[in-house]
């Protein structure tokens, strides 16, 4: 030491010079300073494999388990200075290569700015722990099923009893201009949770059956599977209606949720007319589809009850999200709920809670059990506790089913319902609540359910998935009442095809219809337009409305009277002609047919089929 003690002193000071004028920049990054640390400890091993005397020799020898940003490193320094000091590793990043020869850390100021930066990146490290999985937002996606624009107390009805989604869209943001890519369940579906519009998935012509071989292709991407990467847990409970398929390998385990529990289909989609939809023993009404088998409760792939018990099934649904919702706060992991109730899609049915105490009859009971299911979310969240860290959102597949007159739903000012590209068919209430950080009010930018994917990604600091995505970031939206980055929403009908293609196009305030029809499922609106008996006819000029003078749909504006017109439907046609351009239709899965011994069946080798699988 005595004839280096002028290089040491030289090399200590140059040391913690440099140390803290690279203090910042390692707090910032600890993860790339422990790679360039590995390389300069590999670089400075070969390079001083002989320190000069008096010099310190530095051996990695981390502490304890996986060497971390804060894992130390052993000097032990030879002869004549046998001193053994532990640094933190952050120090060593620190110290230049070429000065290793001469460092000496075993003096005061050394160890005790070693202290003071381990210190540093303990904080640190816990810092990026908690911001990086416990502040991710949580994601409670409600959708509800052939729930019209017109049926929310919220929305102007009159007397649905709704206390709990009005206090939502009272506490969050109601919008009025929000769309479902379809007309029907299926592809309503597919499109909410892959950010593509159905044409693209190959979910057409109309809704999956229960003996469908195909399904939501494997290869898509649903909102569950963008948050995957990002530590979430995911579970789905409801209604999926995007396949069974062989060996049921369409069903959400293998769609990135990790749990599932519901129908996986449509509750209609079985013979029903035995079964109890209202307390004590009030037998659904009509018979809903024959010949298949009766609807199961699925818990992942396995069925556990089947028929479904329709007075028990809301109270099951929500003791399974109330336990999503616990479990998933307990472990410290952020969650997506995804909960595609059953209703308001035919037959209603509702629990003991709800029969019997709405002012719609049966439609407005089962209404009032999908209310008390948003209240009991919204009550549960804030009761754990992250209200505050939750985006909920309340949307609807499709408008209103028509088919049954006041067993059917309403579409309030709105032209027709399901199955229809007229307003009332796709236009649907939403509400984004989120205490703390969005503002309460009521927005009319135009939006769509093929928003949510890139919205939900955008605040999980999630990847988009790398294909063609037909949504937009909503979060101006929703944080600032701001404009929307959607300027068009593409209207599909029902029994799409590629002849066909887009029915309708809105643009702005403005919608034009190529092609309009009516169908059986709004068949007892008064409107004769709406019917089944409405056939598929073109518009050449197409029909012209404004949407927010008319949102009813009542007047065409393309007549010779409205000459200034004429420029709107030509912007609206080139929009037309460039996104139909870039549509590449997948192959229309629901197309490839059905095969009944696909029909989930929890006792497989009963006969005769379809009556004999029952159980649970
Ligand atoms: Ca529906």
């Amino acid at each position: 030491m005595h004839n280096h003690g002028f290089t040491i002193a030289a090399s200590k000071s140059f040391s913690l010079i440099h140390s803290i004028s690279r203090l910042s920049d390692l707090i910032k990054f600890p993860r790339i300073a422990f790679s360039s640390l590995r390389q300069a400890h590999a670089q400075a091993s070969s390079e001083a494999i002989s320190p000069p005397e008096g010099g310190c020799s530095l051996a990695e020898v981390p502490l304890r388990g996986t060497p971390t940003a804060h894992s130390r490193f052993f000097c032990e320094a030879p002869k004549p200075i046998k001193r053994r000091c532990v640094i933190s590793q952050a120090l060593w990043r620190l110290v230049p290569v070429e000065h290793l020869d001469y460092f000496d850390p075993c003096t005061r100021p050394t160890l005790a700015l070693s202290v003071v930066l381990d210190t540093l990146y303990r904080l640190k490290k816990h810092t990026d722990i908690s911001s990086s999985t416990a502040s991710l937002p949580n994601f409670v996606l409600i959708f509800a099923d052939d729930l019209g624009f017109g049926d929310l107390g919220s929305y102007g009805h009159p007397s649905s009893i709704t206390p709990n989604l009005d206090k939502l869209a009272s506490n969050g943001l109601r919008f009025t201009d929000f769309y479902s890519s379809s007309p029907v369940c299926s592809p309503s579906r597919a499109a909410l949770l892959t950010g593509r519009y159905q044409t693209r998935s190959g979910i057409y012509p109309s809704v999956f059956s229960p003996g469908s071989k195909g399904g939501l292709p494997l290869n898509e991407t649903t909102i569950a599977e963008v948050l995957k990467p990002r530590g979430y847990v995911t579970a789905i409970v409801g209604k999926w209606h995007l396949g069974v398929g062989p060996d049921r390998m369409y069903l959400p385990t293998n769609q990135g949720f990790d749990h599932y529990l519901g129908v996986p289909y449509s509750h209609d989609q079985g013979p029903c007319q035995n079964l109890t939809c209202f307390p004590p023993d009030i037998k659904c009404f009509g018979v809903c589809h024959q010949d298949l088998v009766t609807v199961p409760l699925m818990a992942n792939d396995t069925i556990k009850q089947q028929p479904v018990s329709f007075l028990d099934l809301e109270k099951t649904y929500n003791d399974f999200a109330t336990q999503f919702i616990s479990t998933s706060i307990r472990r410290k992991q952020p969650f997506f709920l995804y909960f595609p109730s059953h209703h308001m899609h035919q037959p209603q049915f509702a629990g003991q809670g709800a029969a019997g105490k709405a002012l719609r009859g049966p439609f407005g009971d089962a209404l009032l059990e999908l209310d008390s299911t948003v209240g009991n979310l919204v009550q549960t969240l804030e009761d754990l506790g992250v209200s505050k860290n939750t985006l909920v959102f309340f949307t609807s597949d499709n408008g209103p089913s028509l088919l049954r007159m006041t067993r059917g739903g309403n579409a309030g000012l709105l032209k027709c319902g399901k199955g229809t590209t007229f307003e009332g068919g796709m236009r649907v209430p939403a509400i984004a609540y989120w205490p703390g950080a969005i503002r309460p009010g009521v927005t009319h930018e135009l939006a769509s359910t093929l928003d949510l994917l890139p919205t939900i990604a955008g605040l999980a600091g999630a990847k988009l998935p790398r294909v063609q995505l037909d949504g937009f970031d909503m979060s101006d939206i929703l944080f600032r009442h701001g404009p929307s980055k959607r300027e068009a929403m593409f209207y599909y009908p029902m029994f799409l095809n590629e002849t066909y293609g887009l029915f309708a196009v809105r643009l702005g305030k403005y919608k034009a219809h190529y092609y309009t029809q009516g169908s059986s499922l709004s068949d007892t609106t008064p409107d004769q337009a709406c019917h089944r008996t409405a056939p598929l006819e073109p518009h050449d000029p197409p029909l012209l409305f404004d949407l927010e003078a008319d949102p009813s749909e009542n007047y065409n504006l393309a007549t010779p009277e409205h000459p200034e017109l004429e420029a709107v439907l030509q912007q609206i046609q080139r929009v037309k002609a460039e996104f139909e351009e870039g549509m590449v239709f997948g192959e229309a899965q629901i197309a490839k047919g059905t095969d009944p011994t696909l029909e989930p069946c929890c006792t497989p080798q009963c006969t005769p089929k379809p009556a004999c699988c029952t159980c649970g």
